[in-house]
């Protein structure tokens, strides 16, 4: 997938680099597989607009923009944690750290609550962004991977090719989605945001995202990260890309990885997350 590497320079953004592939596990390489289900999704490259510091302590397990800030979900049993943290720097600006029994995962904020899964326990936290006071706890059946929100509903993956839309007020699910792309379901959802209308999804151990129709569970893209951090730069296998969010108001979108050392802001031409890189070509008025 190299013709697919991504640009580190600010502002830079590359001509559109297309291509088809399966979304099936054995078809990591990419290249178009016939799988008798219908096209599948085109991909498009991320180009990189600004790199930032990451904690490379923080196995990212969810990633959210609020205000101003980075709120982060990290895992791993013992070390599990809900942070916020400074985009420019990397700093964690405060940190609350999840009880030793709990294996932390996705996050969302919904109603002014963030909402952070753990990944076995059955059992998730809300919290007051402004000062991560626990205001209450929420439960589910199975596994918590990756959380977002519509507005109205908790989406949650759980590793399988379902979504689900979980009522926050009860705790039900009103819904729930498979993902599929062409005649293939899409295994291994994980980190998750609400990007202009679709779900966006890490998929687990692939360098791709899916951008996913939440009304049927169609692929409608990928977005290719491939290249966006070498593999030098990764300290270990599970250090694979998990982690968006997304800043409406800004139109920016940021992704990172479990303990990856840098964060980026990345642009999908043409789809999203081109509001710095449109400003910063922006001719600047002369003075009267
Ligand atoms: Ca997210």
């Amino acid at each position: 997938m190299g013709l697919l590497r991504a640009a580190r320079r600010p502002g830079a953004l590359l001509t559109l680099a297309m291509t088809t592939f399966c979304a099936c596990k054995d078809d990591q390489q990419g290249g178009g597989t016939v799988n008798g289900g219908g096209p599948v999704a085109p991909a498009l490259a991320a180009s990189v607009v600004r790199e930032y510091p990451h904690d490379t302590a923080a196995f990212t397990q969810g990633l959210v923009y609020h205000d101003g800030y980075l709120f982060e979900s990290t895992g791993r049993t013992g070390r599990s944690s809900l942070r916020q943290v400074e985009l420019a720097t990397g700093r964690v600006l405060r940190l609350h750290a999840v009880p030793d029994q709990y294996f932390a995962e996705g996050l969302a904020l919904h109603a002014g609550r963030l909402y952070q899964l753990t990944w076995q326990s059955q059992v998730g936290f809300v919290y007051t962004p402004d000062d991560f006071g626990q205001t209450g706890t929420f439960t589910y059946q199975g596994e918590g991977w990756g959380l977002t929100t519509d507005g109205q509903s908790l989406i949650l993956s759980d590793g399988s090719n379902q979504l689900r839309f979980l009522d926050p007020a009860n705790n039900t699910v009103r819904r729930t989605l498979s993902v599929m792309d062409g005649g293939d379901f899409v295994n291994d959802l994980n980190e998750l945001e609400w990007v202009k209308g679709e779900i966006w999804a890490n998929v687990w151990h692939t360098e791709r995202i899916a951008r996913i129709d939440p009304a049927t569970g169609k692929v409608k893209g990928w977005v290719e990260l491939a290249g966006l951090l070498e593999p030098s730069r990764r300290p270990d296998p599970e250090s694979v890309p998990n982690g968006i969010a997304y800043d409406a108001e800004g139109d920016r979108l940021f992704v990172t990885g479990k303990l990856w050392p840098a964060l980026f802001e990345i642009a999908v031409p043409g789809v999203a997350g081109e509001g710095a890189a449109m400003a910063a070509e922006t001719p600047v008025a002369p003075a009267p």
